[in-house]
């Protein structure tokens, strides 16, 4: 199984310029609204430093890629339509696109850092992206709510038989992914007692909030980045005590994609999500120019984004890790280091192995930490870039 991410914000913001800079696909791009409607699915990567130097070896991987030490690991992007005010009451392309995001385990929110657009995606000035961020936030919880609602009124039609109210709500909320016994956590972590027929609206509106943050985590990517008014706009909501709690990733959309098509033409070598990269041809002094203006903001910005937008959101909101599967030995029945797995960040041995294969699973016996040779048990949960050999009957 992939991991999902999903592009989401209002239209013309530049979603799916970002996923065709990261996954090399060529979907429609445009300056005006609902330029996407279907959503597309693509191959992008993250990168994880390699474990094979440091067992003197070169990896081999079967999927993905590895670069000057990087690993790029696979994982799913989803461009999504452009959402406008209003989508859950079916504004614009409004279910639609709510059910295109169910399928999503966290959200890149892109939002237009230059304030071009206005809230349908229109062209115009001075467009404060504050508005489009709270706006994204809200129609979201609208729509949780929504199903929240119905999940009340459905326990309450049901209360004669007396069922468990999180067993209840966590049918309704079924698509969300969230078990009865997530959704009895987040009432007690907001402070709520688990009987859904005395929430007023307030308390209503704070756990669809919450069952939101917890099934739809999101990073925002601050695109248009290369403009000069989207990084006086960086400048003054990075620093705006209301929005300190988000996790704001500069972005050059454009810039990376430029990137990669120079690095594709070999008129340079850039590895992806580097804050540099070198020329390698003779080019025209304007092709030229173009990219010293592109090395001046990898420079300053670290790079132009889109790697960066699709780890945070893998590593940080997601909270995942990687793990190889590993040889003590140094036997490799295959090739060393082929994979590199993304697994939740309390996944244990024994669920490394189950993800392996189900037969690896049923069969464990204990699992070896490569680099220290020690044996580790089923419950042992791993940590980020471990290397793990399982030992299992079926093998
Ligand atoms: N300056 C600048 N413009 C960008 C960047 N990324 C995208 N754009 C422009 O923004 C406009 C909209 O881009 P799209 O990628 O079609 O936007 P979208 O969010 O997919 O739009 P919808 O499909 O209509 O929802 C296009 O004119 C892009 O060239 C960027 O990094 N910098
Ligand atoms: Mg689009």
């Amino acid at each position: 199984m992939s991991y999902r991410i999903g592009l989401v914000g209002k239209p013309s913001v530049g979603k799916s310029t970002l996923f065709n800079a990261a996954t090399m696909n060529d979907v429609p791009e445009g300056a005006f609204p609902f330029t996407t409607i279907d959503p597309s699915i693509g191959e992008a990567y993250v990168r994880t430093e390699c474990a094979a130097p440091e067992f003197d070896n070169t990896c081999e991987p079967s999927v993905g890629d590895c670069k000057d030490g990087s690993r790029f690991v696979p994982i799913k992007l989803v461009d999504i339509a452009g959402l406008v005010p209003g989508a859950h009451e079916g504004r614009g392309l409004g279910n639609q696109f709510l059910t295109d995001l169910n399928e999503t385990d966290a959200l890149i929110h892109v939002v237009d850092f230059s304030g071009t657009t206005d809230s349908e995606g229109e062209t115009t000035e001075g467009h404060d992206p504050r508005e489009d961020i709270d706006f994204l936030e809200d129609e979201l919880d609208a729509w949780y709510l929504d199903i929240l609602e119905k999940g009340i009124e459905r326990y309450e039609s049901k209360q004669l038989s007396d069922p468990d109210p999180e067993d209840i709500l966590a049918e309704q909320l079924s698509a969300f992914g969230i078990s009865a016994a997530e959704i009895k956590q987040v009432i007690l972590t907001e402070g709520y007692e688990v009987t859904p027929t005395a929430w007023e609206t307030d308390a209503r509106e704070t756990l669809a909030r919450a069952i939101r943050k917890r099934t739809k985590p999101m990073v925002i990517a601050a695109n248009k980045m290369d403009t000069p008014e989207a990084q006086a706009n960086w400048e003054e909501i990075t620093t705006d005590p209301d929005y300190e709690h988000l996790d704001f990733v500069p972005v050059s959309a454009h810039a990376e994609k430029a990137l990669k098509n120079a690095n594709e033409q070999g008129a340079i070598e850039y590895v992806p999500g580097e804050d540099g990269f070198e020329i390698t041809a003779e080019l025209p002094d304007e092709k030229a120019a173009g990219l010293e203006q592109i090395r001046t903001f990898v420079e300053e910005f670290g790079g132009a984004g889109v790697q960066r937008a699709l780890e945070t959101a893998v590593f940080d909101v997601l909270g995942l890790k990687a793990v190889f599967p590993g040889s003590a030995s140094g036997n490799w029945s295959e090739g060393p280091f082929r994979d590199c797995f993304l697994l939740p960040e309390d996944a244990t041995a024994e669920e490394f192995a189950y993800h392996l294969h189900s037969d690896i699973g049923d069969g464990f016996l204990h699992a070896i930490d490569c680099r220290t040779d020690r044996q580790v048990g089923a419950d042992t949960v791993l940590d980020h870039r471990d290397v793990v050999e399982v030992v299992s009957t079926n093998q």
